[in-house]
């Protein structure tokens, strides 16, 4: 049974939360005052702000009083902070909201069953069309609390780390609140990682217990999760337990630490005492790929992720009342953490979770879900999009897509091409686009436009503006702040946030060396970016990702947004490779859409053309492969650095591919790179 039948807020139920749920939060100041405080509550009693622009410039001059205020305002307390912040960026000390007592799931469910038991949270669209099921705040709230019992049952504290592997879907977003309900930290893995990646994070993030489903749904195919599961927990001893719910009817063989989690959770109290935690505990442990290959989690706390992911999902997607809030992404990325299931709830919406795949069961999905759930605003990656724009406009048009209000896109740069097609296509020139740039440190977006402030302009493939509280900034290699406009460096971000990692698992010191140390007294992010003349920023890629050719630095992505919009091409990665004269050379990988017809030595020809007349001529390939498919994460990231071993002849080192969406992928790019190389040696001869 998926989710638990009949799991109805019953009136003991809502009595005993009402002993046990914190005093509702102060209300703001009033002081009536132009149309700020209808843009933002709290913010009225900022003497000096008078529009959204100048609360911007506010949020970062008078950061303590600005996040004083949200957080009394977004959040319930069990126990007011007495310092708003204590943070020192070089020694990798960040605290936000000290003394301040919470729980997490209590402002993500309780406050709003109190208000409305009824009003839907979760739609789950399972893989299969036309069947979503909804779980409205009571029914959450009841699974949250059975688990949580459940949980505890099984000995699992305040303290302790629940691994989660499973698809998105009810039970999952209930396993994340129920962890953080009694105060474990939880540490989703996709539930499309192998067994060994899977044993590596659970023995790394050191959980006593794992929670998973028999089987996984995607695209029409099962997914062995639990045999996936079984492999991986036969080398982590500290596993006690391993609860597995039913996602399919298909039995799977259960081992003495398998606990049945539906059939154990219908005997559980429906009331579960939430802890109270200090803002500064953790909340859950998150694994990202590192520049070393070796997977590293991140560390986020309680109140200061809360309210970050809730203020953003607030106001860079114009969410009010009563929308439906559609994130396409994978519970498993930080993505998902924060505008599935943290920002949304937080904030009393309705929120999507989408099971399936963009071209299940043809590439009109994600719009006939649009049109079936009345989605307002639909948040995806890049690489959907321009997967979809490849198939063309009819699957989007057949659908109604009215109800569209603002349109997302996250995981990489957005080029020109797949931006305008979103606009103009998906959101028939209607719905603002906001291309949000930010990374599983940083908790929540941190640099997008923000439609809801109505002075601002949006430019395509631009992440424009920062967000309230953050003051980007560029820096030169020799470590130079970089102060006027029109140029490019190494962005940084020059002050503390509440959503911030606080730390990496079991390694500070990494923590401290990897993002506080290259810019002393800075955020570092690894990528690099470009503030306009306007002083608006536009991403270029990962700093690693750069390439020197006879002395000309060149972003890769400079030279693939050159040949993505060339329109034979759906797609392209860029690489460079050591070079005897040049030092290094630009190889292109590019994927051509469906309908082309022209030669492949026709396009190429065009493609140089391009680039020479668009960069430089030393920013032209030496190489261009056709491929059918990229090297990608799951999120959607070109995996770079296994190209560049494909290039270097190098495939034994192709170094860890747990991340990788499709592992296959990788031996048609090593064989028509071989064809490749014959060619050329050909036409040399
Ligand atoms: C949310 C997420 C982070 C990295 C980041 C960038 C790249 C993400 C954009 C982007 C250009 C964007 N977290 N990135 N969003 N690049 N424009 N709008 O993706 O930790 O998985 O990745 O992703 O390089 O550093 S993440």
């Amino acid at each position: 049974m998926w989710p638990l039948p009949g799991a109805r807020a019953s009136r003991c139920l809502l009595g005993s939360l009402r002993r046990a749920a914190p005093p509702p939060p102060p209300s703001p100041p009033r002081r009536a005052k132009c149309n700020l405080t209808a843009y933002m509550p709290e913010a009225g009693g900022f003497e000096e702000v008078r529009s959204p622009s100048q609360l911007q410039r506010f949020s970062v001059s008078s950061g303590e009083r600005f996040w004083a205020a949200a957080a009394r305002h977004r959040l319930s307390w069990i126990s007011d902070f007495h310092t708003v912040q204590d943070c020192d960026l070089a020694r990798g000390r960040i605290k936000w909201f000290d003394g301040g007592k919470l729980n997490v799931s209590v402002n993500c469910l309780d406050r709003h069953v109190h208000a409305n038991p009824e009003k839907v949270a979760l739609v789950w669209e399972k893989d299969e069309p036309g069947s979503e099921v909804k779980v409205t705040y009571g029914e959450l709230l009841e699974m949250t609390c059975r688990l949580g019992n459940l949980l505890r049952r099984r000995g699992v504290k305040k303290g302790d780390n629940v691994t989660i592997y499973m698809p998105p879907c009810p039970l999952a977003v209930a396993s994340m609140l129920a962890c953080a309900r009694i105060g474990a930290t939880h540490n989703v893995v996709f539930a499309g990682f192998s067994a060994e990646a899977l044993g590596e994070r659970i023995r790394d993030a050191q959980s006593c217990a794992v929670i998973t489903a028999n089987q996984g749904v995607r695209g029409g195919r099962l997914i062995e999760l639990k045999k996936t599961v079984d492999a991986a927990v036969s080398s982590c001893p500290q596993v006690r337990n391993v609860l597995v719910a039913m996602r399919t009817e298909n039995p799977v063989e259960f081992t003495h630490k398998d606990v049945d989690m539906e059939e154990e959770m219908r005997a559980e109290e429906v009331v579960c005492e939430p802890e109270a935690m200090d803002s500064e505990d953790p909340l859950f442990l998150l694994y990202t790929s590192g520049s070393t290959g070796k997977p590293k989690a991140l560390v986020h706390t309680q109140a200061g992720y809360l309210l970050y992911a809730a203020l953003t999902h607030r106001y860079v997607f114009g969410y009010h009342d009563g929308d439906v809030f559609g994130c396409v992404a994978d519970i498993g990325w930080i993505t998902g953490h924060s505008y599935i299931v943290y920002g949304p709830l937080a904030n009393g919406s309705t929120t999507v979770l989408f099971e399936s795949t963009p071209v299940y069961p043809d590439p009109g999905r994600y719009w006939e879900t649009v049109q079936r759930l009345k989605i307002n605003q639909f948040y995806g990656a890049p690489t959907a999009i321009r997967l979809l724009l490849k198939y063309g406009d009819e699957w989007v048009q057949k659908y109604d897509r009215s109800s569209l209000k603002t349109l997302g896109s996250v995981g990489e740069p957005i080029n020109t091409e797949a931006w305008e097609w979103y606009h103009n296509v998906v959101g028939d020139g209607r719905c603002p686009v906001v291309d949000t740039w930010w990374q599983t440190e940083t908790g929540g977006i941190c640099i997008s436009p923000r439609p809801s402030d109505p002075d601002a302009e949006i430019l395509p493939g631009m992440a424009m503006r920062p967000f309230f509280g953050i003051n980007p900034v560029l820096m030169d290699m020799a470590g130079n702040k970089l102060t006027s406009n029109n140029i490019s460096g190494a962005l940084c971000i020059s002050q503390p946030w509440p959503g911030m990692a606080r730390t990496i698992h079991n390694d500070h010191q990494r923590f401290i060396e990897t993002y506080f140390q290259p810019f002393p007294g800075h955020y570092f992010t690894g990528d690099g970016a470009y503030r306009s003349e306007k002083g608006y920023y536009q991403i270029t890629g990962r700093l690693d990702d750069v390439i020197n050719v006879s002395g000309h630095r060149i972003g890769t992505a400079e030279i693939e947004d050159v040949l993505n919009q060339c329109p034979a091409v759906a797609e392209s990665a860029v690489i460079g490779f050591s070079h005897d004269i040049k030092g290094q050379a630009v190889f292109a990988f590019v994927v051509l859409k469906e309908s082309v017809e022209a030669s492949q030595a026709d396009v190429t020809r065009e493609l140089s053309g391009s680039v020479t007349k668009k960069i430089a001529k030393y920013a032209c390939p030496d190489h261009i492969q056709f491929v059918q498919r990229l090297p990608k994460t799951r999120s959607g990231k070109i995996m770079r650095r296994v190209l560049r071993k494909v290039v270097e002849r190098d495939p034994g080192g192709l170094g860890d591919l747990s991340t990788m969406e499709d592992p296959t992928v990788i031996q048609d790019i090593i064989q028509g790179h071989r064809d490749l190389l014959e060619v050329n040696q050909r036409e040399r001869q």
